[in-house]
């Protein structure tokens, strides 16, 4: 087979090569074949084995997104209801007056803060685009109010922060070769990457003689692909487990106690939890099994078989995390590493579900600088707090931004909002709780969207900008992860339609606003020096010139990047970025926050909306909303060839269908408190009973009578975070029926 494209192709075809912007956390290279300024056909990366970095279905799939026929082509504003949809043409020179004149009005009458900017969940572009050159123009303008918080991660965050001092507590993948056994414990790559070549190097582990278990509600991809057992669990019990597991450890002197007394703080404090001096509750198996489902017998095993076997690489990550007491989880599992011995070593991890690694982790340097929010100026300076109240004082909560809008500054948040600008999100569909957001943007007085489709959200706008996708400019970007490469996307085709790019658009409001020379450099300057001028990738991205032409800059490293590994080496001169300098286990500095909901020690805590709360009675099932394989969020729902690839459907198990007379196949609704939504079943036992699935993205869609016919999932879910900030989108009690017939 001929690998080599360049050769097999037709007069008047150009090969660019690019990547997709997409944030599941890989990053394909691809080669764009362009005719006429269309792509025509999609190709991956030519390199040999064992280098190459395998396409998957959603870029294969990505010019079916670039010219989808409804992709918006012209700014327009709106004629209709708000949310109704009707819009109608107008030019970019009304466009950009009108919200030039809104964002004036606003500021003059109401003053800065009550400009509400709304940037990035799940778009990753390079940074000098999207919401930054937004940020950058508002920051000359007076100021605006954003959001805090990793939506993604921010459980995590704060479990590394709490125990390391640090966030790159990842090994390179290519170190799971050295693991004898792997612990998959709410982590499904298979589906959500994790790194672009990360399947590969669990398939080599296995092949190398790896023990693999996953631990999840759901028998999901990897662990049909690759697990040699499959614990089922009850959503937010994990540390429950886990710290039944630590029971198990220390009672059958099973720690690795010299690494414990060299390398940590506070194994003492979280001993007399786990043995039930502080509290005079034993945290045996036999409680966490009450508590998670999983037996007893499982427990025992898998503490035995975890603690004897090394090394060991206990993968936890984001999912249930993002839960009502996520960051737990987490910190539980950094604990059970260090417990082990497990963490700085090949083949082993450190936990805390966030699996970076230092390099391919770039661009994070400005060329040109944001500036300063004059709006947060005002505000007390946040560095380096772990407490979220005081992240919270000046910015909105990235799943609270819909209250902020309805309650402003009387229900305690930092703003009366009275217009909001939004790009590279589609908030409404993928924070909590979408009725309300979509009851908040009824209220709204104004919303701008610039976007590329008339998403959930852009519904609801009434000015709205069409922006270019990410083949209609070039750019740089990463995986998120892992590495380690970084990637230069370059233009293949010229914007289509009216499309500008997030840049461009702040660069002719800047005009309107009479701000002089916004954008001084070309793309090309300011990606140069992106590169050059950045003192991470700076001596690793030598010749800017090949990168581009290559389209990726490929590291090689002498050997596995392995997290805290120089701490573990040689701890006295290389002390952990923690107060102490050691591993923590217990934390002071969450202990003087005093924060009810954040234990100095991790805990298995109940929680509203666990198995256990009485709501229970009315809403007996838990709803998981896990990321979808055939999107990225609510990116690409319009793509025909992916929605082919897996039908939006709610997993439910034949013990909870049956009772309910549901079939797979039949519509039925998922409902409570919040909201309605009607899906089609998929009645199957790779979900555990009481227990219900709906990847989330899809487009919200309600009808006259409320039911989301879209079945966004987060019609259902709550617009919370946890004590440590995760939003929760795990943690929600939910109803189903069988829909009536007509
Ligand atoms: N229930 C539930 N909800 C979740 C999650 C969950 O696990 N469960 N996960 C959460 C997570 S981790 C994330 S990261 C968020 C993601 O939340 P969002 O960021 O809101 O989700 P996306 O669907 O990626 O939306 C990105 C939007 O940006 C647009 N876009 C793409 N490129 C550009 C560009 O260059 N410029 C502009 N202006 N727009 C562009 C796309 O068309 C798309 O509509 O979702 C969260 N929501
Ligand atoms: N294809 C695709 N890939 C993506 C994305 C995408 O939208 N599409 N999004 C990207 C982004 S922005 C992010 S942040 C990551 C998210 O990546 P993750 O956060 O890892 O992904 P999730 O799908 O939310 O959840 C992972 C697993 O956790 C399990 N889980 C949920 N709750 C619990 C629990 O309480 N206990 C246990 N043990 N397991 C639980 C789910 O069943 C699921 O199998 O994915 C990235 N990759
Ligand atoms: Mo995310």
């Amino acid at each position: 087979m001929n690998l080599n494209a360049t050769e097999a192709v037709e007069a008047g075809t150009r090969i660019v090569r690019a990547t997709s912007t997409f944030d599941c956390g890989g990053r394909c290279p691809l080669r764009l074949h362009v005719k006429d300024n269309r792509i025509v056909r999609i190709e991956g990366d030519d390199a040999p084995e064992p280098d190459q970095l395998r396409t998957c279905l959603r870029c294969r799939a990505y010019r079916q997104m670039v010219h989808h026929p409804e992709r918006l082509m012209h700014p327009m504003k709106r004629t209709g209801e708000k949310g109704e949809g009707r819009f109608e043409r107008i030019s970019w020179d009304e466009a950009l007056e009108t919200l030039a004149g809104r964002l004036r009005h606003v500021r003059d009458h109401y003053g800065p803060e009550s400009i509400f900017l709304a940037s990035g969940g799940g778009y990753l572009g390079s940074l000098h685009n999207g919401g930054r050159a937004a940020a950058r123009l508002l920051n000359q303008f007076g100021g605006y109010t954003t959001h805090y918080g990793n939506i993604s991660s921010e459980g995590a965050v704060w479990a590394s922060l709490t125990t390391y001092g640090s966030v790159m507590v990842g090994h390179s993948r290519e170190d799971l070769m050295n693991s004898k056994l792997i612990v998959l414990w709410g982590w499904d790559p298979a589906r959500m990457i994790s790194g672009t070549n990360t399947m590969y190097h669990l398939i080599r582990a296995k092949e190398n003689g790896a023990r693999i278990v996953s631990v999840d509600p759901r028998y999901h991809d990897t662990a049909a692909v690759l697990a040699h057992e499959w614990i089922p669990i009850r959503p937010g019990t994990d540390t429950a487990v886990m710290v039944a597991m630590a029971f198990v450890m220390i009672r059958e002197n099973l720690c690795d106690r010299d690494f414990l007394d060299r390398y940590t703080v506070g194994f003492d404090r979280f001993e007399d939890y786990v043995l039930g001096r502080e509290d005079g509750r034993e945290k045996t198996p036999s409680w966490a099994s009450e508590i998670s489902d999983v037996p007893v017998e499982t427990i025992v095993r898998l503490a035995r078989e975890y603690a004897t076997t090394r090394p060991a690489a206990l993968m936890d990550c984001q999912g249930p995390a993002r839960s009502a007491m996520g960051e737990q989880y987490n910190r539980c599992a950094c604990t059970l590493c260090a417990m082990t011995g497990n963490v700085g070593r090949p083949g082993g991890s450190a936990g805390g579900g966030l699996m970076g690694i230092p390099v391919g982790h770039m661009f994070r340097m400005s060329a040109i600088p944001a500036g300063k929010n004059p709006v947060e100026l005002k505000g007390p300076k946040i560095k380096g707090t772990l407490d979220i109240r005081d992240r919270v004082i000046m910015r909105v909560h990235v799943n609270r931004i819909f209250d902020a809008i309805l309650e402003g500054k009387a229900g305690g948040h930092p703003a009366d909002i009275k217009m909001m600008w939004s790009m590279c999100n589609n908030y409404l569909n993928q924070t909590g709780n979408s009725n309300k957001a979509a009851r908040a943007l009824k209220q709204l007085p104004f919303l701008a969207v610039n976007e590329l489709f008339m998403t959930a959200q852009a519904r609801y706008a009434d000015l709205l900008l069409p922006v270019t996708s990410a083949a209609e400019r070039s750019d740089l970007t990463r995986p998120w992860p892992s590495g380690p490469y970084f990637c230069f996307t370059n233009r293949a085709i010229e914007p289509l339609g009216e499309c500008k790019s997030d840049l461009d658009i702040a660069g002719d409001l800047a005009e309107r606003l009479g701000f002089e020379n916004f954008n001084p450099f070309t793309e090309d300057d300011i990606l140069k020096s992106f590169v050059e001028k950045n003192p991470e990738t700076g001596p690793l991205i030598p010749d800017y010139d090949q990168f581009r032409r290559e389209g990726i800059h490929r590291l090689r490293l002498p050997e596995p990047i392995i997290a805290f590994r120089e701490q573990i080496e040689d701890i006295e001169n290389h002390p952990f970025s923690t107060p102490s300098g050691r591993i923590e286990i217990y934390s002071r500095r969450v202990e003087e926050m005093n924060h009810p909901l954040c234990p100095p020690i991790p805990k298995y805590m109940r929680t509203p909306e666990d198995r256990f709360d009485p709501l229970a009675e009315m809403y007996p099932l838990q709803l998981l909303t896990p990321h979808p394989k055939n999107r990225v969020h609510s990116e690409l729902y319009k793509v025909d060839w992916l929605r082919e690839v897996e039908p939006h459907r709610i997993w439910i198990n034949p013990v909870d269908a049956e009772p309910r007379g549901i079939k797979t196949g039949d519509e039925v609704h998922a409902f409570n408190d919040r909201g309605r939504v009607a899906i089609e079943a998929w009645v199957t036992e790779r979900i555990i009973p009481g227990v219900v699935s709906i990847f989330e993205g899809a487009w919200y869609d309600p009808d006259e009578n409320g039911v989301d016919r879209g079945a966004c999932a987060n019609t259902l879910t709550r617009d919370g975070y946890s004590g440590g900030g995760a939003a929760v989108m795990n943690t929600n009690l939910v109803q189903v029926e069988k829909a009536l017939p007509g």
